[in-house]
């Protein structure tokens, strides 16, 4: 029977079977050995195989995947970690306050997930909160990202006919949904679904920093083919095996521009003289802000205070 992996603990994975039963497996040797370059060979969202036996259930075999999403690893080993795999969307909540979500943390996102091919969304949660001037802050990033291709939706996950909205993306998809810590990822969650009842922290313990509710990747149904993932809150978002004069490629309103960049495509868009995209820059087509990120990620430098 197939399945897709729905958590892992350890050594234990839960699979969700085509039957919609939930197995605890385990691997089957042969994977364990596997030498690929992250540190989990399975991971949340892989399609298995599963060997059932009257007593217990393994995993064979792992489909191959149609994308996966890679997280540095905490100790900065040679291992990368697979968050998720077999992701249609990410979905990357962001607060003003409590706590802040800047843009250079959003770029970064934002970038990443185009490197892997993975169409994005930005959802601006707590609207109950917002100032006039968070309001119209809002509204100027809904539409420079929109521009950009960036579905964008501004909700209180409080509000029950905000939390439809986002259902309706979400329909017939796997979504990976990420964020700060306390951006309220899993309380979105738990209003997608009666069944779901990830923890989540009171109010007055937001602000103390350091402390993550969700604690690793776990995976929901919605529905037969609907499927969304909560992740542990990130206090930054590493650009995995990313060369610099790569970067460019992936802010879209650079795309196509560096095509025409005399430098072509060696070209990092910092002081190298006529280049387009700080023609364009200069010009005001491109947004500062998103020009700093990009400075930021091409010369390493920090601009997510
Ligand atoms: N006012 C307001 N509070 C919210 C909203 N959404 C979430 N919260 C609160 O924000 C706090 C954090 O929410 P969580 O859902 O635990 O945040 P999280 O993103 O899952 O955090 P981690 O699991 O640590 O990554 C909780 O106290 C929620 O009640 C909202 O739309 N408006
Ligand atoms: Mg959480
Ligand atoms: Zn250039």
């Amino acid at each position: 029977m197939e399945g897709r992996v729905i958590k892992s603990t350890g050594s234990w994975y839960h699979v969700i079977g085509t039957d919609g039963k939930e197995y605890m497996c385990r691997l089957q040797g042969k994977l364990r050995l596997d030498d690929s370059k992250s540190s989990n060979p399975v991971a949340v969202g892989d399609r298995v195989t599963l060997v059932l036996s009257q007593k217990d259930a393994s995993i064979s075999e792992v489909l191959d995947r149609t994308n996966h999403i890679l997280r540095q690893s905490v100790k900065r080993t040679s291992h990368n970690q697979v968050l998720a795999a077999n992701v249609d969307q990410v979905l990357l909540v962001a607060t003003m306050h409590q706590p802040r979500t800047s843009l250079g943390f959003i770029d970064r996102f934002l970038v990443s997930a185009e490197s892997f091919r993975i169409p994005q969304i930005l959802v601006f949660n707590k609207k109950d909160v917002w100032s006039d001037q968070d309001s119209e802050h809002i509204a100027e990033l809904t539409k420079l990202y929109e521009s950009l291709g960036v579905t964008c939706i501004s909700i209180s996950a409080l509000e029950a006919s905000d939390i439809n909205i986002v259902r309706e993306k979400m329909l017939g998809k796997t979504t990976l949904v990420a964020g700060h810590s306390g951006v309220g990822k899993s309380t979105l969650l738990n209003q997608l679904h009666p069944d779901i009842h990830q923890a989540i922290r009171a109010v007055s313990e937001v602000t103390d920093k350091g402390t993550h509710t969700t604690t690793f990747a776990e995976m929901f149904a919605l529905n037969e083919n609907t499927f969304v993932i909560d992740t542990p809150g990130v206090k930054e978002w590493g650009l995995v095996e990313m060369e610099p004069q790569e970067i460019s490629d992936y802010f879209p309103e650079m795309r196509d521009l560096r095509l025409d960049c005399k430098f072509g495509s060696r070209c990092l868009h910092l002081t190298e003289p006529g280049c387009r995209v700080r023609i364009a820059v200069e010009a005001g087509r491109i947004a500062p802000s998103r020009f700093a990120s990009y400075v930021s990620m091409v010369t390493g430098e920090d601009n997510r205070k």
